[in-house]
């Protein structure tokens, strides 16, 4: 029968645990987690299954890099374009430059983030103690059009009895972080939500409505509340931005809300959208045709409002003011 010498034995023991243990390190580098993985839950809450964990996540297109307020990158999976396909990256203490040199397009990997639901919204927090690293794989991917939404699948918070607003259920969970927009609405009420700075965004083709806010637009003025422009019977043709939960059920309130993210984002009628349907088209100028050289324009407010010196009759004044519009507004 062969026999080892004892040191031989202790030598292939030694080179055996050294390559267990080198697998089960790199087993655990290599495990990534996609922005859908961490996002994804069953539970009514809507909370990431992976709260509190340190991981690496595979990343996703940078959809939009926020300079208001913490700087953060909005992270989009473009597997999952229609839910649990967004998430935000954030520098909490806004203490580093991890974001310096990436630009929207680019696809970030991130390793050693903390996974943290805060106020309802779950982040990938950059904290500079767990060493982690944001690596640019590929650049210049095609950022995703926002998703088109009924106000009612992001639907606003009812008040209980006491004044508190709580969702009813979380099913807008799944569009959490991600680009939603809604088309067609109409600014309802306003001072709303713990800021009081959310407004009600109501759809004007069924009863619904969702809440909005413009905290984080990039154009919003100096200490204004809301975008210019935005007050209750407005109507905009679209409104889009950055879905995000609050949650702070000790001071009533649990909410989603659009944030709105640029000047962009919400898109006003244009004056020669005669008919309000949003679309500035040969329908228009042909209402505007049909009261052309009428007599008693100032019967019909339509008209008032394509008369742009008053003087109760639609003319070249007016029409030149018209065209001026409606080209500015056509094909938007
Ligand atoms: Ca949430
Ligand atoms: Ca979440
Ligand atoms: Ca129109
Ligand atoms: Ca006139």
């Amino acid at each position: 029968m062969t026999s080892f010498h004892p040191y031989i034995i202790r030598s292939v023991c030694r080179l055996f645990c050294t390559a267990i243990i080198s697998l089960t390190v790199s087993a655990a580098q290599a495990q990534y987690r996609s922005i859908y993985e961490i996002q994804y839950t069953a539970a009514a809450d809507g909370g990431s299954p992976y709260h509190g964990q340190l991981l690496n996540c595979s990343g996703g297109v940078v959809a939009y890099k926020m300079v208001r307020t913490v700087p953060r990158l909005v992270l989009h999976d473009p597997a999952h374009p229609d839910g649990w396909g967004g998430i935000q990256v954030k520098d909490r203490y806004n203490l580093t430059n991890y974001f310096d040199g990436i630009e929207v397009g680019d696809w970030v990997e991130l390793q050693n983030v903390q996974v943290e639901d805060h106020r309802g919204t779950t982040f990938l927090q950059i904290l500079k103690v767990n060493n982690p690293i944001l690596t640019v794989v590929s650049r210049g991917h095609p950022v995703p059009a926002a998703l088109l939404l009924d106000p009612n699948e992001i639907a606003a918070p009812l008040p209980d009895a006491y004044g508190d607003y709580y969702v009813a259920d979380h099913a807008a969970e799944k569009y959490e972080s991600m680009l939603v927009r809604v088309a067609n609405v109409q600014v309802a009420r306003m001072g709303l939500g713990k800021a009081q700075d959310n407004y009600e965004l109501c759809s004007l083709e069924n009863p619904t409505c969702c809440w909005a806010a413009d905290y984080y637009n990039d154009d919003l003025e100096a200490f204004a509340l809301y975008y210019d422009g935005v007050e209750s019977g407005q109507k905009l043709c679209v409104v889009e931005g950055m879905l995000e939960q609050y949650k702070n059920i000790s001071t009533g309130f649990d909410y989603y809300q659009l944030m709105t993210l640029c000047a962009d984002h919400l898109q006003f009628p244009s004056p020669a959208d005669v008919n309000d349907d949003c679309a500035v088209d040969m329908l228009d100028y042909a209402i505007f045709s049909g009261f052309w050289l009428e007599p008693g324009c100032g019967s019909s407010p339509v008209c008032v409002r394509l008369d742009c010196n008053q003087d109760t009759i639609l003319d070249l004044v007016d029409l030149a003011s018209f065209v001026n519009e409606w080209l500015d507004g056509a094909g938007e």
